[in-house]
């Protein structure tokens, strides 16, 4: 009994830890005449508190301080474009990708900091160079909001210095936009609460800033050589010969047109989501070509086929040499860049073809995180440590 006891204090106390404090935001919605309000969550468990302040395009709003992370300010934009489906960079351009960020901002910070892509103030310091990031922002961790709002301002700020910022999506910004809770840290559920929202997904619908900004997003680019992607290309998508803008498109759409879960369970079945229900255009085809890319084991948000482990979990073959020959083949790359399924360290699969570039960021202990990015320069890849370091990555 007694140990019983000591273990139930040993889980409740970090919890408890977690719970006290309640700071999220800003959430910048637009109502029905067209008028943008930010939403700013601050205080704790016991007494939360909401400020709101109408703002306009081209105003700053503020990000507040995490950890011994500083506040930063992003500047909002009229909407933006719908993200480009292909880069052309040279060879000799600098490239950094990261992974699986997963609310947590602090060691994604410190990762960017290490290896010089922001400065202390968060301001984009990569000059010409571009960062990837492979999808999963939201679910699991505190602090997603903070995590898009820092790609959003450094967007900017990469294009203003002849760079590029470039987030692809994950299979977790689907189903977080799509109104599924099952992986929200829990925080989430009580800005919902304090927000006075029937579900989270309303602070990222199509008349939010950044939920707007997010459905303009690719799920599959071409940056250079390299096809970056948060699961992967199977030979079942290979097979329907899709051009990347048919597979960027269908997602963005369903995305758009999908009305958010609002049922009292944290999960939604697959048939309480309507897929495409509010747009009058679909076709039977239509809807099943986005099923099968948002939401499917084959789809590019969701395939583990290139990990032994993951292939069998989804009842799927693995990944056939000749497989990634298809992929580089039909989409004119050199390199399958990759997330969503966890590996140690960041590894090369398929003779180097496919990089495999998702370590859980996480902390081992307090204070102890483990993050690890993808480093490309001069034709040479790296393994970027959270220490700084960049290691060459060879073959096994
Ligand atoms: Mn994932």
């Amino acid at each position: 009994m007694a140990r019983m006891t000591a273990f139930l204090l040993w889980v409740a106390l970090p919890l408890f830890a977690y719970a006290e404090t309640l700071s999220d935001g800003p959430y910048v919605l637009q109502d029905a005449d067209g008028r943008w309000m930010a939403y700013q969550v601050t205080g704790d468990d016991a007494s939360s508190s909401v400020k709101h302040e109408p703002v306009a395009i081209g105003d700053d709003v503020t990000v507040a301080a995490v950890e011994n992370v500083p506040a930063f300010r992003a500047r909002l934009r009229p909407s933006d474009p719908i993200a480009p489906d292909e880069i052309a960079v040279s060879a000799r351009t600098p490239l950094f990708v990261v992974a699986d960020t997963h609310g947590q901002f602090a060691i994604f910070v410190a990762l960017l900091q290490k290896h010089a892509i922001v400065d202390s103030k968060l301001r984009w310091s990569f000059g010409k160079g571009h960062l990837a990031v492979l999808g999963d922002v939201f679910d699991r961790g505190p602090n997603h909001t903070e995590i898009f709002w820092l790609l959003y301002k450094l967007e900017a700020e990469a294009a203003q210095a002849g760079g590029g910022v470039h987030f692809v999506l994950g299979n977790h910004e689907t189903l977080a936009l799509l109104g599924d809770r099952g992986y929200l840290h829990p925080k989430y559920l009580r800005v919902t609460s304090a927000l006075n929202v029937p579900v989270y997904a309303d602070l990222w619908g199509s008349n939010t800033l950044l939920g707007r900004w997010l459905r303009t997003k690719a799920s599959v680019m071409k940056l250079g050589d390299f096809l970056c992607l948060h699961g992967g290309i199977s030979k079942a998508l290979v097979d329907r010969s899709l051009s990347l803008a048919q597979i960027n498109q269908s997602i963005r759409d369903a995305l758009t047109f999908t009305e958010a879960y609002k049922g009292a369970s944290a999960r939604p079945a697959l048939n309480q989501v309507r897929l495409l229900s509010l747009s009058t255009r679909a076709t039977d085809a239509d809807r099943e070509l986005a099923g099968f890319l948002m939401s499917g084991p084959l789809g590019p948000l969701w395939y583990r086929g290139y990990f032994p482990q993951g292939a069998q979990q989804q009842g799927a073959p693995i990944a056939l040499d000749t497989d990634i020959d298809s992929i580089l083949s039909l989409y004119d790359v050199r390199k399958i860049l990759v997330g969503h399924t966890i590996v140690d360290t960041i590894t090369l699969l398929y003779n180097g073809r496919v990089i495999a570039v998702q370590v859980a960021m996480r902390y081992e202990s307090p204070g102890q995180a483990i993050a690890e990015g993808l480093a490309i320069k001069g034709g040479k890849l790296y393994r970027a440590r959270l220490n700084g370091k960049l290691e060459e990555l060879q073959m096994r």
